[in-house]
């Protein structure tokens, strides 16, 4: 008998071998189908559910959260500030479109509609907080659907400058940042740590790159992985609802998604969406796209 033993070590072994990797297959399933141009580009996987009700805060008056409602626990969430008189109708499209990729996306009405970014930034970190508690309220949609740590932050214009402050005082509580058309005049972000990605608009006069999103972008340190990703003719509102001058919702969908996917979950297969080859297609519609190489 204890001849035998060598080979059924041998096959013990062989059968944890296709277990395991049984289980990695399942594993990977689990993160959803293989990233392509197309899936990134359009509505998600999964069935979106909203609701209005989550608590009430100080720093904004009201607001929606989208979320996967068919989606295996766990995932992370986004916060999104509007801009300058805006309310979350202007942006609100990405509520439907992140959640239908598998985020919880909480987006707020201001207090003021003229409320400076300095405000708004504070009103995005309470809704990375409402997001966080979420995961425990009893009664909660959300309720230990969560990754309490994959949090993120966006917003547009005053949103924008919003999310480049908060994430500024903030790089220990988030995972990444996503401003687009960002409006901060005299900005110093030297201490942002997380990965950001700036959306900006070549012909956006509200914002002017060159004393926005451009400076903005160099204020941030090069040891910090960044990107500032410029539209060919977009105006200031190239990520809102309405108003864009281009059209590149779909690509401006896929590179926020991309960066979300990559730093926020840590799924490297969305690299290639970001540093590979796929960028090369969008060359007709982007004018600029520089980046720090992690
Ligand atoms: O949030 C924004 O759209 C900022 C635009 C702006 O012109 O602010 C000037 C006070």
């Amino acid at each position: 008998m204890r001849k035998q033993f060598p080979f059924a070590r041998g096959l013990f072994l062989a059968v944890l071998a296709l277990v395991l990797s049984a289980c990695a297959a399942q594993q990977q399933t689990g993160m959803g189908p293989a990233p392509t141009v197309e899936s990134l580009s359009t509505a998600g996987i999964y069935q979106v559910e909203r609701y209005t009700d989550s608590p009430d805060v100080p720093e904004y008056a009201a607001a929606t959260i989208w979320y996967p409602a068919d989606k295996e626990p766990s995932f992370g969430a986004v916060a999104i500030s509007p801009g300058y008189t805006e309310t979350q109708d202007a942006i609100n499209w990405w509520g439907p479109f992140l959640a239908s990729h598998g985020y919880a996306v909480l987006i707020f009405n201001t207090n003021g509609p003229k409320d400076f970014p300095d405000v708004r930034a504070k009103a995005l970190m309470a809704a990375v907080d409402i997001l966080r508690g979420e995961n425990s309220r009893p009664g909660s949609p959300l309720k230990g659907k969560l990754d309490t740590n994959e949090m993120a932050i966006m917003g547009h214009s005053m949103g924008g400058g919003a999310t480049l402050l908060a994430a500024n005082a903030n790089s220990d509580k988030i995972r990444a940042a996503i401003p687009f058309t960002p409006w901060q005049p005299k900005a110093d972000f030297s201490d942002i740590r997380v990965p950001t990605l700036i959306i900006a608009g070549e012909a956006d006069k509200i914002a002017k790159v060159a004393e926005h999103a451009r400076l903005h972008y160099a204020s941030i340190p090069d040891s910090t992985i960044k990107a500032y990703l410029e539209f060919s003719g977009g105006n200031h509102f190239i990520g809102n609802n309405s108003r864009s001058s281009i059209d590149a919702r779909s690509q401006i969908g896929r590179y926020a998604l991309a960066w979300l996917k990559l730093y926020v979950d840590g799924d490297e297969r969305y690299r290639p969406f970001i540093y590979g080859d796929v960028p090369n297609m969008d060359k007709s519609i982007v004018s600029r796209f520089e980046l720090t190489h992690p």
